[in-house]
């Protein structure tokens, strides 16, 4: 425990525990959770699901951020056991994305662990108020690139997902939006990304950018540090994650992460220095100022080792 809080939170740096969730060491839902239990347990609850997916099953369309517009996903009310159903489609009609367990499918909780019981707890803040997260996806469904102010444990349930990672100081090789929405979205196009294609036309720094591509399998658990940027793809099959959200550490908010949060608002800032309208297109030595102590600021943290 002392070396994930050190090695890892306290950097900031992700970590895979392969194995972490098994069905005897508190985590039955790794065992249980077929179709038919989860039809006979939450059948009859109704959810609010993701719909309409893009291109590739890529669920929100961040291109409708900004201008006012804050909402990038379409929603649906479905019934639980519909929306099971729904998982065996060859392309993904719904994302049973985000649901509240306690909330949502309040019958699940005794096949989990509580926040405290998860020995990592002790290296985070306050749990997150809206308990525990699940996600439940058919196959192939994806989550466009973001951040979020929230220290993350993801536990892989049933079936594989992919996650590309990118650390926060590569905030501005990565199109932040700068419609806040709570969760920072990135513009650029990740369906693109996931597929491995970085030359999307408009959006070339981002070739710039250093990717960790890594896949949870079934009992796999992800340390998704605060602030991290992350696009999630489920892998072929169906699939079920269960995702412990934390605030930060009051330990850590001397460390890089804080500074590393400030980045990202330091990138929005020297994109508006630079395309704000100047009389006759020049740069006062105030702005001229603050753009070059934000520049060194986001230099300074170019250098971080990743884990292992
Ligand atoms: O699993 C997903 O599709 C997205 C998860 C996510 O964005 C998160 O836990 O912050």
């Amino acid at each position: 425990m002392e070396r994930f809080t050190e090695d890892y939170v306290l950097k900031n740096l992700p970590l895979i525990v392969r194995d972490a969730a098994r069905p005897d060491g508190g985590w039955p839902c790794v065992e249980k959770w077929s179709s038919r239990y989860l039809k006979e347990h939450v059948g009859h609850a109704n959810i609010r699901v993701r719909a309409k997916p893009q291109q590739d099953g890529m669920f929100g369309d961040v291109g409708r951020l900004g201008e006012g517009c804050i909402h990038l996903y379409d929603f649906e009310e479905v019934n639980f056991g519909d929306f099971l159903e729904s998982l065996d489609a060859s392309s993904p009609a719904y994302y049973g994305a985000r649901l509240q367990v306690q909330e949502d499918l309040p019958e699940l909780v005794p096949d989990m662990p509580n926040f405290y019981e998860l020995p990592w707890r002790e290296a985070f803040g306050v749990p997150y108020k809206g308990g525990i997260i699940a996600y439940f996806g058919s196959g192939k469904q994806s989550t466009p690139l973001h951040y979020d102010p929230l220290e993350n444990l993801i536990f892989m349930v049933q079936g594989s997902k992919t996650f590309l990672l990118f650390h926060p100081s590569d905030s501005a090789n990565l199109y932040p939006s700068t419609t806040n929405v709570g969760t920072h979205y990135s513009l650029v196009p990740s369906h693109r990304l996931l597929s491995d294609q970085t030359d999307a036309e408009g959006f070339e720094l981002v070739q710039n950018a250093r990717c960790l591509r890594v896949t949870l399998r079934q009992g796999d658990m992800l340390y998704l540090p605060i602030c991290w940027w992350h696009a999630v793809q489920g892998c072929e099959g169906s699939n079920v994650s269960l995702h412990y959200w934390f605030a930060q550490s009051r330990l850590k908010e001397d460390y890089d992460v804080y500074k590393s949060y400030l980045e990202v608002k330091f990138a929005h800032w020297v994109e508006q220095l630079e395309t704000m309208d100047l009389p006759g297109g020049v740069m006062s030595e105030g702005r001229k100022e603050a753009k070059e102590m934000i520049e060194a600021k986001l230099k300074e943290r170019q250098d971080f080792s990743w884990g292992s």
